[in-house]
């Protein structure tokens, strides 16, 4: 794999997610942490693109239960719940917000207003075409929302799309979620793969492999 036309996307390894005092902790979310940091250390050393996205909501939106929606109040912009993670390796990459307007942002490439309908796209379909990648590899919280959606989007888009699976948990709203995902990734022709097993095969020293 090329590391230059290919990106990481990190799904908000935020407090509010990853932090068991968060307010919609994921469960086993501290396990994930030294993979997504293998997986991120391997970006770095083979020149992929690591993007880190955030959920961002205003205090008030239709997004939480409390407003009408499904969720209790989570990753409110500025917040020490929408900080990441202390744990979390930070590279130099990009981060992306998304939730900014009051949406329900699941996606990392697009949102839609619970309200109004109203669907819109953020800047990292953009920002990848910019940069020429063709394949992500996402990991992080929670698969059956954000890495659900944003990989969905990836293959909607044409992108080669991979989820590490060592390297995310699901939020299970209502159980058997996180296995759903998975099967609805599948169908749709996600790939599979583990951060363990990217972060072994490093390509910093070595020419890209095949394929
Ligand atoms: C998410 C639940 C609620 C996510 C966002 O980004 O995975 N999950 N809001």
């Amino acid at each position: 794999m090329n590391g230059s036309s290919t990106a990481l996307i990190i799904a908000d390894i935020q407090n509010d997610f990853a932090h068991p005092e968060g307010s919609l902790y994921v469960r086993g979310a501290e396990e994930i942490f030294p993979v997504v940091n293998a997986a991120i250390e391997w970006a770095r050393s083979t020149g992929a693109i690591v993007v880190y996205t955030q959920d961002w909501h205003p205090l008030s939106t239709p997004h939480f239960k409390r407003d009408g929606g499904i969720w209790p109040v989570h990753c409110v912009r500025n917040s020490w719940g929408a900080e990441f993670h202390d744990s979390l390796l930070q590279v130099p990459g990009e981060t992306v917000r998304k939730g900014v307007g009051g949406e329900d942002g699941y996606s990392a490439f697009s949102f839609r207003d619970p309200v109004s309908g109203k669907v819109g796209e953020t800047r990292l379909e953009k920002l990848l075409r910019a940069r020429g990648v063709r394949e992500l590899m996402v990991a992080g919280l929670a698969l059956d929302y954000c890495v659900k959606e944003t990989a969905l989007d990836a293959l909607r888009k044409g992108f080669a799309t991979t989820v590490l699976l060592d390297a995310t948990r699901p939020v299970e709203l209502h159980r058997g979620d996180g296995e759903r995902a998975v099967e609805e990734l599948r169908r749709k022709g996600a790939r599979f793969a583990t951060a363990r097993e990217i972060s072994e095969k490093r390509t910093g020293h070595a020419p890209a492999l095949q394929g």
